[in-house]
């Protein structure tokens, strides 16, 4: 049975809005440089460059940014009245977001694939090509992010509490995720290895 035509272009619309979220990230956190653009130190663009540069409207940037999932984007004014954007979180170039220390709830989570725990479990949480590690204050969004690329999911829990007192700092980004440089692995709480029953299971 065909599909109306409205929810069709309500998919479409979505997807393509989507699409444009994960341009704006690539261009705000990546690679500014294929776009032509040149962050300032602290990650911001002019808007109207920005527009520019994406070829993109107004209207479609607001749509992104308001209806971000994560709110990844802040638009504000800068020192010279202008508006400018930039991403919240998650760079691999070189910005420096000016977030201050701050005390990080008792337990955090990481959500990850379940092939990178023997990894994780013997060196810890490593921040990758990105600045921090990224941490979420509850399991429903950290099993998301361990969900982005597929397979199976495990949540580690962070034991915050004893990482503050033990001297790590810790941020939080504007749309609330936990940032920290790295994780030891004695922080680290990880589900108990599945017995040789659930690793039968899970093969077929
Ligand atoms: C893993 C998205 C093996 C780590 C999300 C992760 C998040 C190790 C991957 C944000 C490891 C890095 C960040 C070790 C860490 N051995 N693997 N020792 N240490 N890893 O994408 O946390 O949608 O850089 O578990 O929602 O997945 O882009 O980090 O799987 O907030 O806004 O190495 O990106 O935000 O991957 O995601 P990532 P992440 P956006």
């Amino acid at each position: 049975m065909a599909v109306p035509a409205r929810n069709n272009l309500a998919v479409n619309h979505d997807e393509s809005l989507i699409r444009l979220s994960k341009r704006m990230s690539l261009a705000l956190r990546h690679a500014p440089e294929r776009f032509g653009l040149a962050p300032d130190a602290a990650g911001w663009v002019p808007l109207a460059r920005f527009l520019a540069a994406l070829r993109i409207t107004r209207a479609d940037l607001d749509t992104v940014v308001a209806g971000n999932d994560k709110q990844r984007f802040a638009v504000d004014h800068g020192p010279d009245g202008a508006e400018r954007i930039r991403a919240n979180q998650g760079h691999s170039i070189p910005v420096d977001l000016e977030l201050t220390p701050q005390a990080p709830p008792a337990r955090l989570y990481h959500g990850t694939n379940t092939a990178a725990l023997a990894s994780i479990r013997a060196t810890g949480l490593h921040r990758g090509r990105r600045h921090h590690v990224h941490l979420s204050t509850d399991t429903g969004t950290a099993h998301r992010v361990g969900a982005r690329r597929g397979g199976p999911v495990v949540i580690l829990t962070v034991d915050a509490a004893a990482m503050t007192n033990d001297g790590h700092v810790f941020y939080r980004s504007a749309n609330g995720v936990w940032l920290t440089d790295t994780v030891p692995p004695q922080y680290l709480r990880t589900p108990e290895q599945p017995t040789s029953q659930e690793r039968l299971n899970h093969q077929r």
